[in-house]
């Protein structure tokens, strides 16, 4: 059923429905430590992700100094950083420490930026607001907003090869994690399906496609690239990838559903868009009470997924259940 660390593509519709292991192989959701402050880790680990991007990209001055604008424009406004924390959180709970990790959590920071800016476009979804403000491309056009997204995608590889690299894991082994995440078979591939798919039928399968490449996908890569900068074990490299996978799928719904119940003022993006697109979502096919309950399954699956840190994962499982309980 795993390629590549996915299920296949072939596996039955059902899976979407039972995305979960009998119940009672499923441990009690629990962070492991009722006193973990998150809301501290938070705010530490995205200032601590802040400050890397900050160094890391062209100064705004930077000749020509319109790209770096644009580059600078969208990626510090305001995201919520979850990419990059997930990264440092799985670091942590293998054992690492922050500042290896930094490279690669900014780094896939600088990718999941670059396909918002993409995404917004008039040749995708055509949205006049992100993060709770213009979207790039109606600040610095259209032109600009393209390369501005390019330019992000190769800073992205660029901050990358910055990395240490480990005894377990090479320069080559997270620029090909990275490389893997972002490319025509994940993320293009679940914006690809994404695009095909508006205004037709979608079968619950085709959906499931489209948030595995759209969402999962790099949220994986995030929490294995964490893993990997502390030179985890191979099991733990494979937890964290279904880990990753499972929160992916959740985090998907959750924003699905979030597209229907909160404001444009909520979201920092227009709401109801996917309405407005007759675009497939977990709440269009299986209703908003279904779809509560399989993110909350996805997210049991993703606790399952953290056993093997003994405890250790504290954060993690924190985070999880905060993307499963967000209003934003
Ligand atoms: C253009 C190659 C290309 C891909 C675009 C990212 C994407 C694919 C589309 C954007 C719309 C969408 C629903 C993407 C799924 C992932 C997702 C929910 C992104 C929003 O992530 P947040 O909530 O955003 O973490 P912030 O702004 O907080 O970083």
């Amino acid at each position: 059923m795993l390629l590549n660390g996915l299920p296949s593509l072939a596996a039955p519709a059902e899976f979407f429905y039972n995305a979960v292991m009998p119940a009672q192989r499923i441990p009690k959701r629990s962070s492991g430590e009722g006193s973990f402050d998150l809301s501290r880790y938070l705010n530490s680990r995205t200032a601590a992700a802040n400050r890397a991007l900050d160094r890391f990209l062209p100064k705004a001055t930077t000749k020509p100094a319109t790209i770096h604008q644009a580059m600078r424009y969208s990626l510090f406004a305001g995201g919520k950083r979850l990419r990059p924390v997930l990264c440092l959180a799985a670091a942590e709970a293998c054992g690492g420490a922050i500042e290896p990790a930094l490279p690669l959590a900014c780094a896939v920071e600088c990718i999941h930026t670059y396909s918002l800016i993409h995404d917004d476009l008039p040749a995708m979804d055509n949205d006049d607001y992100r993060r709770g403000k213009l979207t790039n491309h109606k600040v610095f056009g259209e032109g600009i907003a393209v390369l501005a997204g390019d330019g992000l995608l190769t800073q992205a590889f660029e901050i990358a090869a910055q990395c240490r690299g480990w005894p377990r894991y090479s320069h080559r082994d997270v620029i090909r994690e990275l490389a893997e995440a972002a490319g025509s078979l994940q993320l293009i591939a679940g914006q690809v399906a994404d695009l095909e798919g508006e205004g037709k039928k979608t079968s619950a399968a085709q959906l499931r496609y489209i948030h595995e490449r759209k969402t999962s996908a790099l949220l994986r890569c995030s929490v294995r690239l964490g893993g990997m900068s502390a030179n985890c074990t191979a099991a733990q490299l494979e937890a964290l990838g279904d880990f990753g996978y499972h929160v992916g799928l959740a985090f998907q719904i959750i924003d699905d559903i979030l597209d229907v119940t909160q404001t444009s003022e909520q979201l920092g993006k227009t709401a109801g868009k996917d309405v407005t697109a007759q675009k497939a979502t977990y709440p269009s096919i299986v209703g908003m009470e279904r779809s509560r309950k399989i993110a909350g399954e996805l997210t049991d699956r993703a606790f399952a997924a953290l056993k093997v840190f003994k405890g250790k994962a504290v954060a993690l499982g924190a985070l999880a259940e905060y993307l499963l309980k967000r209003d934003r």
